[in-house]
């Protein structure tokens, strides 16, 4: 899987991208990331980006040229490929939107600042438009960083453990079980004597009942979706 980045704050891309999982994933070849400063991109001597929104009104906009070449740039180089715009008013991203993605070979997705993006690179640039929550952050790195990273762990051999990803919350749309690890007794807190039987049965039935259990407590939006 490729990501082509496309950020005006590229630095704040690095550190979430360059450790752990996804770093371990880069270095095995699964997962190839490009980070692209938008400012390479920029208009005139300036470098320009972003200019006052016509009709008036505060803060900036991101200007179609400079996004218009980047893209152009990446689709001379690897070919046409799907364009991700994260902003608060997109749809909102979900683990079954991650699933299917997952399955994609590659993606830009173009990070937006200030006031967000000229309307026409909406209308002509971009293919799906992403939120991920009813909330505004400063810019769509993190957004993207939260794309990357969930699409990322469920590309095959990017997880140590295939099945363990099969188990997360939302896969089967109910939120995962409690888990314990040791010791058994801690302080008078005891791990419930179920998942130290051995009864695989009994473990699994457990395992379901608390998993429904805990989403019709936390989440019973899920369940009644
Ligand atoms: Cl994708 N971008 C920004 N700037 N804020 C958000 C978001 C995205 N999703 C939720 N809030």
């Amino acid at each position: 899987m490729v990501f082509h980045i496309i950020s005006a704050v590229p630095a704040l891309l690095d550190s979430p991208l360059s450790h752990s999982i996804l770093q371990r994933a880069r270095n095995k070849g699964l997962l190839d990331i490009h980070i692209y400063d938008l400012h390479d991109y920029g208009v005139g001597k300036q470098q320009q980006i972003d200019d006052y929104q016509f009709g008036g009104g505060a803060g900036m906009v991101m200007m179609v040229e400079p996004l218009y070449k980047c893209i152009e740039t990446i689709f001379s180089k690897f070919g046409k490929m799907k364009v991700i715009y994260v902003t608060p008013d997109g749809k909102t991203f979900k683990q079954a939107h991650a699933n299917e993605w997952s399955m994609e070979e590659s993606f830009i997705i173009i990070c937006g600042h200030y006031k967000g993006v000229d309307q026409r690179v909406r209308d002509h640039l971009v293919d799906i438009e992403v939120s991920i929550g009813d909330f505004v952050l400063s810019g769509g790195e993190l957004a993207a960083l939260v794309l990357v990273d969930s699409i990322s762990r469920l590309i095959p051999g990017v997880l140590n453990d295939a099945s363990s990803a099969l188990t997360d919350s939302f896969q089967d749309d109910l939120l995962a079980p409690p888990v314990y690890t040791r010791p058994a007794k801690f302080n008078g807190w005891n791990v419930p004597d179920v998942l130290l039987s051995g009864h695989d049965a009994n473990i699994r039935d457990w395992r379901e009942r608390k998993a429904l259990e805990t989403t019709q407590n936390k989440r019973p939006d899920l369940i009644n979706e």
